[in-house]
């Protein structure tokens, strides 16, 4: 497929015990759920979704850059390094690709570090509070996004 029809779904620290522990905050659905919920939804529209989940900082940054001319744009969840890193933020402004932050929980309710993000400056929308339809509406819009 041409990689103006192909996204990068990126899911930062800890979010692979999605499901697994702290339900009332996250909800119950795991990230293989919401991945196979994406790349079913990005099929019926023509697109391909990659998805990756990682632990560390510099391997999701190395995802970015290897995505650069390959991927026409990236839907991500920070999580934990949203509040936090400055070269996350960097590389997703680098690399050309339109950015769209997706978050299960509203962080702006929650404790007042989780209200800053280093991400939402280098993206053209943020999603959050909203659970797993979230990454279904980000998704979306970012596809609308690539269609316009
Ligand atoms: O609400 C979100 O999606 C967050 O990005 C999740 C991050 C948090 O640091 C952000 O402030 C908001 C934490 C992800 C932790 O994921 C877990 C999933 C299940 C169980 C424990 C942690």
């Amino acid at each position: 497929m041409s990689e103006k029809r192909r996204i990068l779904v990126l899911h930062g620290p800890n979010l692979n015990l999605l499901g697994r522990r702290e339900p009332e905050i996250y909800g119950a659905t795991t990230l293989a759920e919401i991945d196979e919920s994406l790349v079913a939804t990005a099929r019926g529209r023509g697109f391909e979704v990659d998805c990756q989940q990682s632990n560390h900082e510099g391997i999701l940054i190395d995802w970015i850059q290897e995505s650069m001319g390959r991927v026409a744009g990236i839907l991500i969840n920070p999580a934990g390094f949203t509040h936090t890193s400055v070269a996350l933020r960097d590389a997703l402004a680098t690399c050309g690709a339109p950015v769209i932050e997706v978050h299960l929980s509203n962080v702006h309710v929650r404790e007042p570090f989780r209200r800053q993000s280093f991400v939402s400056a280098v993206a053209i929308g943020t999603v959050a509070g909203l659970g797993p339809a979230g990454y279904q509406l980000g998704l979306r819009a970012l596809m609308e996004h690539l269609e316009a």
